[in-house]
C-alpha cells in the first residue's frame, strides 16, 4: 500500500499530543520516557506486537549482541536498571536484550503510551497549523507539535531481486525478519545468502540441525572471534560499584564504550610486536581489534594490511580445504565494512554439511520452486535464509515518506544524498527529529547511549520552543550544507568511504553513494552542545502562528 491509498480519515477523531514517536526499539522507548518526563503527552506508534524494535525482529538462531556487548550496551539514564538487572554473558543473545528492553517497558510503564500493530503509513506538516499529522493503518488520525522519527537504522529489510526468487516454493526467510515460531532446519538443505553479521551469526547455528547448508557469498568478509563467554556475579557487582565511572568513560570514549582510546600507531611498531599484540587480541575476543588495536587502522592503507594480513592467515588456519579458504579471503580494507564477530564461522566450514559458492565467479542466474541455480549448476535446497542486510541508516526514513512544507516528500528532497543538520534535522521538515539518522553517528556508537544523547539534545530543544512559545524549528539549507562537509571531511580522512558497504549504501541499487555517518564520535556530542551554545546555529526558528496551540496538545 503506498501513502496515496491511504484511507481518508476524516470521519474519525483526531487524537492530538505535543510528540508523537515513530518506533518502539531501544531509541522510541528511551524518547518517550525523556519526553514524558518532560511533562508532554506522547504517542508511539509500531508496527511489531511489542516493543525492541531490531530485537524484536532479528531472532534468527545465533543473533547475539556484536559490539562490545554487556554489560554496557544498555541505557545509562536509571541507576535502578543497572543495579536490579543482571546480564549473563558479554555477547548477549537477542532473547536476553529483548527480555531486558522489556523490563525495561515494565519498569517504567511505557507500553500504556505506545500503540503496536500500528503502522504509520502517512506524516505529513501542515504549515498552518505547524503541527505533524499521521494516518496509521488502524485507522488512527493523530496530530502532535513534534514528530520524532525512532525508525530504526537498520529495520528495512534488502530483498534481493533475483530472477525467479518468488517462485521457490520452500520456507524462505530474511534475518531480520525471523518468525517467532521455531523454525525447524532438521534434515534440510539450507541456502544462507549473504555474509554479514547476520549470516556468519547463523551459519553455525543452522549447520548444526540441517542436512546440508551452502553458503552464497557475494563478499568474503573479515571476522573476528566474539569471544562471548559468561558474566560472573563478580563482574556484574564490580560494574555496579563502579557504574559511576564507567559511566564517565563511555560518555568520554569516541564510540560510546568505557575503554581506554588507542593512542599506538601500527607503523610505529615492529611486525613482531604488530603480531604479537593481534595474538593477543585475537585470543581475547571481542571487538578489540576495532577499539584497542592501533589508531590508525581504518586511515593508513600500510596499518590496514598489516591486520588485514593477520586476519587472512588465522582464516587458513582454520578451514582446512585450502579452497574453501581461498574463496573465503577478503580483499577489501578490513574494518571498512562493518566489523564482525563470529562464533565458530569459519570452523563450520570443516564440517562435511557446509559448502561455500563464491557468487564472484558463480554467480546466481535464478530460482526454481526447488532450487538456486548458478552458473555452475542446479543447487537443490528446502529453505532459503536470507541474510542481505538492510536498507540500512537512511532506508526507514524513506519507507516512511514524510511530506514537509509545501507536501514535499522527503524521496524528493533525498535524491542525491541524505540532506540533514546534525543527523537530527531536515530542511523543510519543521519540528521532525529523527535519532540515529544519517549525518549522526549512529551505527558507529553505543546506540543506547547515543540515542539518550541525541534525546537529551531534541529535548533541550523542544523545552526551549514550549517555554517561548515558538511554533517550528528547522535546519537551514546553509547548515546542512556545512554539516555535509564536516561528515565529508570526517569519512575521507579515512579508508571507510573506499569499500562498498552499507555504511555508504552500495548494498542497495540505486541508493546515493556517500559515507553517511558522521564519524567523529564524542566530538559530534561536543558539536551538539556547542550549536546550542550558540543560540542555536543552523537553525530558524518560527513564532507559534497560534499562541494557544504551542507550548502544549
Ligand atoms: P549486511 O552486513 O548488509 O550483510 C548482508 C550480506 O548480504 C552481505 O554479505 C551482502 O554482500 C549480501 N548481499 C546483499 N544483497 C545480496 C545479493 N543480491 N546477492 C548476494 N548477496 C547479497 O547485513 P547483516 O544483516 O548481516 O548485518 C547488518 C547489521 O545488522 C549488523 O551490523 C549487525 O549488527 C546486525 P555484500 O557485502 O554487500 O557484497
Amino acid at each position: 500500500m503506498t501513502n496515496d491509498d491511504v484511507p481518508s480519515q476524516t470521519s474519525r477523531p483526531e487524537e492530538r499530543y505535543d510528540a508523537v514517536i515513530i518506533g518502539a526499539g531501544v531509541s522510541g522507548m528511551y524518547a518517550l520516557h525523556h519526553l514524558r518526563e518532560m511533562g508532554l503527552s506522547v504517542r508511539v506508534y509500531d508496527g511489531a506486537s511489542d516493543v525492541g524494535g531490531t530485537w524484536w525482529y532479528n531472532r534468527y538462531p545465533g543473533a547475539r549482541v556484536d559490539g562490545p556487548g554487556s554489560p554496557y550496551y544498555c541505557y545509562t539514564f536509571s541507576d535502578e536498571l543497572m543495579e536490579e538487572w543482571d546480564w549473563k554473558e558479554t555477547q548477549s543473545e537477542w532473547s536476553d536484550v529483548l527480555r531486558y528492553i522489556e523490563h525495561v517497558a515494565d519498569r517504567f510503564d511505557l507500553r500504556r503510551d505506545i500503540q503496536f500493530e500500528t503502522w504509520v503509513q502517512d506524516a505529513r506538516y501542515d504549515e498552518a497549523t505547524q503541527r505533524w499529522t499521521v494516518e496509521t493503518n488502524t485507522g488512527v488520525r493523530a496530530s502532535a507539535q513534534f514528530l520524532i522519527c525512532a525508525v530504526g537504522a537498520l529495520s528495512t529489510a534488502n530483498l534481493p531481486d533475483i530472477p525467479g526468487i518468488d517462485d521457490f516454493a520452500g520456507e524462505c526467510h530474511h534475518t531480520g525478519r525471523w518468525p517467532h515460531e521455531p523454525v525447524s532446519f532438521d534434515g534440510k538443505r539450507v541456502a544462507i545468502i549473504g555474509t554479514g553479521s547476520s549470516g556468519i551469526q547463523a551459519m553455525p547455528e543452522i549447520a548444526k540441525e540441517a542436512a546440508h547448508v551452502t553458503v552464497f557469498q557475494r563478499t568474503a568478509q573479515f571476522a573476528f572471534p566474539a569471544g562471548n563467554r559468561p558474566l560472573s556475579a563478580h563482574e556484574m557487582a564490580e560494574a555496579r560499584r563502579t557504574w559511576e565511572e564507567i559511566k564517565a568513560k563511555m560518555l568520554a570514549h569516541p564510540g560510546g564504550f568505557p575503554f581506554d582510546t588507542h593512542t599506538r600507531s601500527a607503523l610505529e611498531a615492529t611486525p613482531e610486536e604488530r603480531e604479537a599484540l593481534y595474538e593477543e587480541l585475537w585470543q581475547r575476543g571481542g571487538f578489540r581489534f576495532f577499539l584497542e588495536s592501533y589508531n590508525d587502522i581504518a586511515i593508513s592503507e600500510e596499518a590496514n594490511a598489516s591486520l588485514a594480513d593477520f586476519v587472512r592467515s588465522k582464516i587458513r588456519q582454520i578451514v582446512r580445504d585450502p579452497a574453501t579458504a581461498e574463496k573465503l579471503m577478503p580483499d577489501h580494507f578490513v574494518m571498512t565494512k562493518r566489523p564482525i564477530l563470529e562464533n565458530g564461522y569459519f570452523e563450520a566450514y570443516n564440517r562435511d554439511n557446509v559448502s561455500l559458492v563464491d557468487l564472484r565467479e558463480d554467480p546466481i542466474e535464478r530460482f526454481t520452486e526447488t532450487s538456486v541455480v548458478t552458473r555452475s549448476g542446479d543447487h537443490p535446497i528446502d529453505m532459503l535464509v536470507l541474510a542481505t542486510g538492510f536498507d540500512a541508516i537512511s532506508g526507514s526514513m524513506l519507507r516512511l515518506d514524510p511530506k514537509g512544507r509545501g507536501g514535499m516528500r522527503l524521496s524528493e528532497r533525498w535524491t542525491d544524498r541524505f540532506h540533514n543538520y546534525l543527523g537530527l534535522t531536515i530542511s523543510g521538515f519543521p519540528n521532525l527529529f529523527m535519532i540515529h539518522g544519517p549525518g549522526s553517528p549512529g551505527v558507529f556508537y553505543n546506540m543506547p547511549l547515543g540515542a539518550e544523547r541525541q534525546m537529551g539534545w531534541i529535548g533541550n530543544l523542544v523545552r526551549r520552543l514550549r517555554d517561548r512559545n515558538l511554533g517550528a524549528v528547522e535546519a537551514t539549507a546553509d547548515g546542512e550544507a556545512a554539516w555535509a562537509e564536516e561528515v565529508a571531511a570526517l569519512a575521507n580522512a579515512t579508508l571507510f568511504p573506499r569499500t562498498d558497504s552499507w555504511w555508504t549504501g552500495a548494498n542497495v541499487p540505486g541508493k546515493p553513494r556517500y559515507f553517511s555517518v558522521y564519524l567523529g564520535g564524542s566530538i559530534y556530542y561536543a558539536r551538539l552542545d556547542e550549536v546550542a551554545a550558540k543560540e542555536y546555529e543552523g537553525l530558524v526558528f518560527e513564532e507559534a502562528h497560534d499562541a494557544s496551540d504551542a507550548g502544549a496538545a
